[in-house]
């Protein structure tokens, strides 16, 4: 490396960097063999005007004190000192704690933060909520809420079903045929939590494929796998993945090529699942065909090749955030059991694999360095998506796991490291619910929709204006983060500002532990030093480590994991289910009565679907050109844009029908909202399918088609979740829904205005 080169990590991959001092240069890791592009968004993160500069504050708030309050959202701010701010939050959350609780102040804070290890965000907020008095927090997440709650029950824990069953590698080299529910799209394993320093997917699909393997894609886009894999596309009805996997069991059933004897030794309450997919109507690919869209011949050959070889179902976790969605992750696991591969090496079910990219790879066999946690004294919890709901409807009762729970009433809001503004369904709601807290805190370093829905505005630093350590427990390398640019106006790290709050309440020392942000790194790096000396290995000291940039950590062997134990030796090594085995059908979850759950996987209809009105199933996914709304103004994100809008995918069929052009401004619409976007004409969506990805900031303006909406009602820039539906999964998971919703398209009559929504609502600060 030469001077000035520096290493750092982001959540899309390892990277090199050097700063001249106005600009920054970033280039991909050298041995990453696949790089994301959506490293090109980084360079725009410094002195972007969208930067929050100094502490700001809610006028409203400033001036009248906490309380409800529409204006969120609404008015303007004003810039403050840290001193000032700091005493006035540390009055106000001992304010709310005497008064109304602790389980008054919600610290769910979800989000993807940045990569680092120290700085997390969440976890920074966490450890002085928790230490602080307690906080009400958030189970599950948005990205995989049902299949977490349903996985333990019918398999495996997440993470053993996830990242340590079914590895690349063994794609690579056993696969016969892989049919990927939602595909495994290379845009999303760029993205891995804690970032990966090796993009092994397309290697390892391309090697398969080169081997003779079979992929097939059911999916509504045919981008969802990649070109060179040569995929047969099942253009599928969005939401309706398990009624196809229930033909496909039926189909190999009566085709007497179910593996009877995996299901009899391995599996548990095949009969239930038996019964229902032979009783009227029978669940066969002529029923399928209606549900689904894919012609009953077409599913009955996907059956017989299934049924030969060595064959890997793999479930996206975009099924799974629908109405319903614990549904396909349950069919997907049946359907693997059916065929008799689960824990097969290549073969059986990986849940998610290609969702993420530290997924489906060998696990190190040395601990990665990690933040400490501290006990929440609160026992109070919403699953995450339920946020809106909790704020309007305090005292309810809602189901969870089928079991009733009620919504604590919080007051107080607590945001680190993410974006509900991005991330949540129905954001017009989501705006009247954050009006009912006395005091919202949000802690980001971009005046992000969030930001400017806060009372509280600390600007934080990038992960590019400080050190940290880069690390996941399924990527070999550990990466010394080293600060590459001079802080951005009064930014503060997020240690620090919740290190000088603990002290105004009382907690300084149990928060910091008398540690500096460079101690905490030596401290969190010992664990791992210390694992490398244990196994009689190079064992490099922190300052060693920090001089080489990176640590290579030993991997266990790719062994299958737990499903493979399992596999080898039921009775030895039981699941975690209730009958240690795999749960086909489950008595338990039958126990639980609730309506949309009889027991085993099942069709059940959604209560959202596509009618006269609003004829479009609406595919909101993640974007490739950016992770979530991070960085949405960077080179490779705004350069997809067009005139600065996001892109929606047509087919040229729906376009022709309703004077849609490549290009033309279009309204997406339905009864919660409105938002704008620019139409792409393409044959690689399945017509009566729209696809907008999320992350464009949320930019509402009232909409002149629909003025009783308010100043609200459209969104200019291209947001989907300005017309998704805020609702569970089901009462068993609760998880996020948001992935599909119905709506109309039409070509936008007005002049389209001008989007905003990267300018900040204060004048930034002078350096
Ligand atoms: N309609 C629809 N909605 C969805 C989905 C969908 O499929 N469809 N997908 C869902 C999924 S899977 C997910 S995971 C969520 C993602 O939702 P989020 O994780 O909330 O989205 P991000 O944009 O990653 O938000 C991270 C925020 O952290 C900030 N940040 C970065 N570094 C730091 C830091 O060091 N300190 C602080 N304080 N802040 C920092 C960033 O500026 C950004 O505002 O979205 C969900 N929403
Ligand atoms: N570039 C990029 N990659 C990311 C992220 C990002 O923001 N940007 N976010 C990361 C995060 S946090 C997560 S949780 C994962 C999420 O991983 P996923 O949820 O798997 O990702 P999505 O892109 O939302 O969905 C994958 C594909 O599923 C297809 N699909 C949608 N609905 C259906 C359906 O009903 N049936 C079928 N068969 N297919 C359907 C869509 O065409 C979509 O492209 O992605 C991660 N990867
Ligand atoms: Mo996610």
């Amino acid at each position: 490396m030469t001077e000035n080169v520096r290493t750092h990590s982001a959540h899309w991959g390892v990277f090199h960097a050097r700063w001249d001092g106005s600009r920054l240069r970033v280039r991909p890791h050298p041995g990453d063999p696949d790089p994301s592009p959506v490293l090109d968004n980084i360079p725009a993160a410094v002195g972007h005007a969208a930067r929050v500069a100094a502490p700001a504050v809610r006028r409203g708030w400033w001036d009248r004190g906490p309380g409800r309050d529409p204006g969120r959202g609404r008015d303007g701010y004003r810039t403050v000192s840290w001193d000032a701010v700091l005493d006035r939050l540390a009055e106000e959350t001992h304010r709310v704690r005497s008064t109304h609780g602790d389980e008054a102040v919600y610290g769910g804070s979800y989000g993807w933060a940045s990569a680092g290890r120290f700085h997390h965000a969440q976890g920074q907020l966490h450890r002085f909520l928790a230490l602080t008095g307690g906080y009400t927090r958030s189970v599950n997440t948005y990205s995989g809420g049902a299949a977490e709650v349903v996985l333990p029950h019918v398999l495996g824990t997440f993470d053993a079903v996830t990242r340590y069953a079914v590895t690349w590698d063994q794609v690579a080299a056993q696969t016969d045929t892989v049919v990927a529910f939602g595909g495994m799209a290379l845009k999303n394993s760029a993205i891995a939590a804690g970032g990966v320093s090796r993009h092994v997917e397309r290697g390892a699909m391309r090697a398969a494929r080169d081997r003779g393997a079979v992929f097939v894609l059911v999916s509504p886009l045919r981008p969802d796998l990649p070109e060179e894999v040569d995929a047969t596309w099942l253009p599928i009805r969005p939401g309706t993945d398990v009624a196809l996997m229930l033909a496909l069991m039926h189909t190999v059933v009566e085709a007497g090529r179910a593996d009877t004897d995996f299901l009899a030794s391995h599996c548990d309450g095949w009969d239930r699942l038996r019964e229902y997919l032979f009783a009227a109507p029978a669940k066969d690919a002529s029923w399928a065909e209606g549900v689904t869209g894919i012609p009953a011949a077409t599913i009955r050959e996907l059956a017989w090749r299934i049924a030969h070889g060595r064959t890997l179902v793999t479930v996206a976790q975009s099924l799974q955030r629908a109405e319903h969605g614990e549904q396909p992750v349950w069919g997907g696991t049946a359907l693997a059991a059916v065929l008799g591969q689960i824990g097969l090496p290549g073969g059986g079910f990986n849940y998610g694999l290609g969702s993420l990219g530290h997924y489906g790879r060998p696990r190190n066999s040395v601990p990665v360095p990690t933040f400490s946690r501290a006990p929440n004294p609160v026992t109070s919890f919403i699953p995450v998506a339920r946020v809106a709901d909790m704020l309007l409807h305090p005292g309810e009762t809602y189901s969870y796991q089928g079991v009733g729970h009620t919504y604590p009433h919080v007051r107080m809001a607590w945001w680190a490291g993410g974006n509900p503004f991005h991330h949540h369904q129905d954001l017009r709601r989501m705006r009247r619910a954050v009006a009912e807290l006395d005091t919202f805190v949000v802690h980001d370093p971009m005046w992000t929709a969030t930001a400017r829905h806060a009372d509280v505005v600390l600007p934080s630093t990038t992960t590019l204006e400080r050190d940290d350590i880069g690390a996941t427990s399924s990527d070999p390398l550990v990466v010394a983060m080293k600060q590459l640019v001079p802080r951005h106006g009064e930014a503060r790290d997020d240690y620090d500002v919740l290190a000088a709050l603990a002290v105004r309440l009382g907690h300084g020392e149990a928060f910091t532990e008398g540690r500096t942000s460079h101690e905490w790194l030596v401290h969190m790096y010992d664990r791992t030093r210390k694992g490398l000396a244990d196994r009689g290995l190079d064992a490099p000291s922190f300052e060693e480590f920090w001089e080489r940039g990176e640590l290579e950590l030993p991997q266990r062997p790719d062994d299958g994991g737990v499903l493979a134990r399992f596999r080898a030796d039921p009775v030895a090594h039981p699941l975690p289910t209730a009958s240690g085995r795999v749960q086909v059908g489950s008595g338990p979850i039958a126990a639980l009565g609730l309506p949309d759950h009889p027991g085993h996987p099942a069709w059940i209809e959604p209560t959202e679907v596509p009618d006269d009105r609003h004829p479009f199933w609406l595919v909101s996914n993640q974007p490739a050109t950016r992770l979530h709304s991070q960085l949405d103004f960077g080179a490779h994100s705004a350069g997809s844009k067009r005139s600065g809008r996001e892109v929606v995918r047509i087919h040229p069929d729906d376009a022709a029908r309703l004077g849609i052009g490549d290009g033309d401004v279009v309204r997406l619409h339905n009864d919660r909202g409105a938002c704008l976007a620019a139409a792409r004409v393409t044959d690689d969506i399945r017509p009566g399918v729209l696809q907008l990805p999320t992350g464009a900031w949320w930019d509402p303006r009232p909409d002149p088609d629909r003025p009783e909406l308010g100043d609200d009602g459209l969104c200019v820039h291209g947001n989907p979740n300005a017309v998704t539906r805020d609702r569970g999964t089901s009462g068993f998971a609760q998880g996020c829904s948001g992935q599909l919703c119905a709506v109309a398209v039409e070509p936008y009559r007005h002049e389209a205005p001008e989007v905003t929504a990267h300018t900040p609502p204060v004048t930034p600060a002078s350096p």
